[in-house]
């Protein structure tokens, strides 16, 4: 059975939903230390704080957990304003999990990384897969220090641990909580109702984004591939599309022509000026045959045609 670390998060809801598909819902576990929304609250959803370990093994035991996706982490933004916890949360709550998966021989394990672990003086378009690594923001450290620890629990102790250094997630059906991407989320909510959008990055800053249906199918990929096939066990680079605010409004525009978008950038600018333009994931589309569906004109048309249905 697979239990999901942070199933209320903005990745881990629609993982949760899709794994649940795949698999059964009896056999995926969700769990969060928030209190789960409706489709989530029913017998198969655990309170859990990933720091308290106690509390994971008991869950495990509980529900003969085999496969864990640890998703419970401090995003960019946020980790900027809370540099201590973010660091304490992103990497205890990983070390807790490589742990359990070490004592309790678990089969598999996810963990995310980010382009966050690219910093100012990484090479910008199409960044390697092995390249210059000095992120400086506090998110971006932990997922690279995050990485080591992966690829040492591999080495050292065999756990089957998997990651995947996600760009910017877009999804319509769950909201994203603090991160510097989340423009790209908010700025559709705003369009379909009909509001201008101020945003909070320059109009040319271009960053590396996927759609959230096909960070999902990668993450399933990369969990389903064979064993031999894995062949980066710190974390794939992945990409879909690289877009910038002035881009990703013209594209609502071919549906909402009289949409307006203003520039009043934040101290996100500054995370995001750090961060690469594009991104080289050609060993994960060599390793285990990774491939984006979504444009940035089919992901506009999906997202504003779901949320016209709502
Ligand atoms: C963030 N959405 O903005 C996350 C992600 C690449 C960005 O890691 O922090």
């Amino acid at each position: 059975k697979i239990l999901i670390i942070g199933a209320c998060g903005q990745l881990g809801s629609e993982l949760t939903f899709e794994l649940r598909k795949l698999f059964g819902h009896e056999n995926v576990i969700a769990s969060d230390i928030n209190a789960p929304k409706m489709d989530l609250a029913d017998e198969y959803f655990e309170h859990l704080d990933v720091l308290n370990k106690e509390e994971l093994n008991n869950i495990i035991d509980k529900h003969n957990i085999s496969e864990i996706y640890n998703l419970a982490a401090i995003l960019s933004a946020i980790g900027e304003k809370n540099p201590k916890f973010a660091w304490k949360l992103n990497m205890e709550g990983l070390i807790n999990t490589l742990d359990v998966a070490k004592e309790k021989n678990l089969t598999k394990i996810y963990w995310p990384s980010s382009i966050a672990v690219f910093g100012p003086d990484t090479p910008r378009k199409n960044t390697p897969q092995d390249t210059i690594m000095n992120p400086n923001t506090v998110y971006g450290i932990s997922k690279l220090a995050g990485e080591r620890w992966c690829e040492y629990y591999f080495q050292k102790y065999g756990v089957d641990i998997r990651s995947l250094r996600y760009p910017g997630l877009i999804g319509y059906k769950s909201l994203p909580g603090g991160g510097t991407t989340d423009y790209a989320v908010d700025i559709y909510y705003k369009a379909i109702s009909g509001k201008n959008f101020e945003c909070f990055l320059n109009k040319d800053t271009y960053l590396p984004m996927m759609y959230m249906a096909d960070a999902i199918k990668a993450t399933i990929d990369l969990m389903q591939a064979d064993k031999e096939d894995i062949q980066i066990r710190s974390s794939y680079n992945l990409a879909a599309i690289s877009f910038t605010p002035e881009e990703i409004s013209n594209s609502i525009k071919k549906t909402f022509p009289d949409f307006e978008i203003t520039y009043k950038p934040d101290f996100r600018q500054a995370i995001a000026d750090s961060w690469p333009d594009s991104i080289d994931d050609s060993k994960a589309r060599e390793d285990w045959g990774w491939n984006h569906e979504y444009d940035l004109d089919r992901m506009t048309e999906d997202i504003l045609l779901n949320l016209k249905r709502r």
